[in-house]
């Protein structure tokens, strides 16, 4: 049990090496909140995973900065001697905004394994100290340059290569790129741009052998999404529509999908991430790890939730390299088999680089006890 004495925010901005583009838009930089959390013991880092505009989830930077200045440090703040178990009882007055939650739920349960010396992994009940890495392929200008990026990352060594689609540049490209490389774990992700209208672009992807399709479908679907599972061998996976453990249950009783991504940010932290893998893993469905363009903050919880038992599948953990010239920790690099080392210290184990992190700030604001 320990006292939150202080909050720290700041607004980070870091130049992504290539733009990336979805079906809901590009980005060109990385902009996100960091939380650093200061209790009587220790101090922990917090990542929150919304972007600049509400295109992925209803979560974005202003607006999660607001619910956590406003709301949600306040009440950490004024909560006494807590420990993480209490968090979700100090936070209950404030209901969704499981991105903002998550940033200061991290970073106190950072915090709280760092002044006991244990990691996250072993916090999370970790059984690998590496894990598989995948990388996730923006929708490219060309189907050439997509050819060239997909070779590129296969020659650095990822095992398992996922494709943005939107509608209009789908079965073509996909196709092209399995044709390249018969043999590789191959997905798409739609990031919910089609409709059951668009059965035949399934219905083609489904001839391609591929791992999975990921979110196809509007992420309140998840009717929808049973249907089309119904009409594909293709393995349907959901990322955006699993916003807790009680949805992942949901959607797999319901058949809506057969694998779920598991983004500990876009689940309101890393406990309730653990929930999700619990409830896949009781029903057999295998789990992997997504990504939102971490920093090295974000990116050692990541490997951490990655190297629990359910993760089967090679997640979207890739190195720093892969979207940063200069990450805000020392670089995550990848060996050439394709696998990340998880953070063995304490807490996540990494530590934002002072000088990196100042000449990356944006915006900063401290919110201290009262
Ligand atoms: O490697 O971190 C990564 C990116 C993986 O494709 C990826 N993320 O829809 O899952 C997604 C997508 C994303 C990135 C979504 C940033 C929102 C913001």
């Amino acid at each position: 049990m320990t006292r939150v004495r202080a909050v720290e925010l700041r607004l980070v901005g870091l130049p992504l090496v290539r733009p990336f583009r979805t079906s809901f838009g590009v980005e060109t930089e990385k902009t996100c909140i960091l939380a650093r959390v200061e209790t009587d013991d220790a101090h922990g880092w917090g990542e929150c995973v919304a972007g600049v505009d509400p295109g992925f989830s209803e979560e974005f930077n202003a607006g999660a900065w607001l619910a956590i200045a406003g709301f949600l440090a306040p009440a950490l703040l004024s909560a006494g001697d807590i420990g993480s178990a209490d968090i979700d009882r100090v936070f209950s007055s404030v209901r969704g905004n499981p991105m903002a939650k998550a940033t200061l739920v991290n970073a106190f349960l950072d915090a709280e394994l760092r002044a006991a010396g244990r990691s996250l992994a072993e916090h999370l009940g970790a059984v690998q100290d590496r894990v598989a890495c995948g990388v996730s392929v923006g929708i490219a200008s060309s189907t050439e340059s997509l050819l060239e990026q997909v070779s590129g990352y296969l020659a650095e060594g990822y095992r398992r290569i996922k494709l943005k689609i939107e509608p209009g540049t789908d079965i073509e490209r996909v196709r092209a790129v399995r044709e390249a490389n018969p043999e590789i774990l191959l997905s798409v992700d739609a990031n919910a741009a089609y409709t059951l209208a668009d059965l035949d672009v399934f219905r083609a992807l489904d001839e391609l052998g591929l791992l999975m399709i990921e979110q196809p479908l509007h992420h309140e679907d998840l009717l929808d999404h049973a249907v089309l599972q119904e009409q594909i061998g293709t393995d349907l996976c959901l990322d955006e529509s699993i916003g807790s453990a009680a949805l992942a249950r949901a959607a797999i009783e319901l058949g809506a999908c057969r694998i779920v991504n598991i983004k500990q940010g876009r689940v309101g932290g890393l406990d309730e991430a653990k929930r999700v893998h619990d409830v896949a893993r009781a029903a057999d469905v295998p789990v992997w790890c997504g990504g939102m363009l971490e920093t090295g903050v974000g990116r050692a919880s990541n490997l951490a939730l990655a190297a629990l038992p359910g993760f089967t599948l090679p997640g979207d953990t890739s190195a720093s390299a892969r979207y940063f010239t200069d990450d805000l920790t020392a670089p995550f690099e990848m060996a050439p088999d394709g696998t990340m080392a998880v953070p063995t210290g304490p807490g996540i184990g990494v530590e934002p680089r002072p000088d990196r992190l100042a000449e990356c700030t944006i915006r900063l604001e401290r919110l201290d006890e009262e």
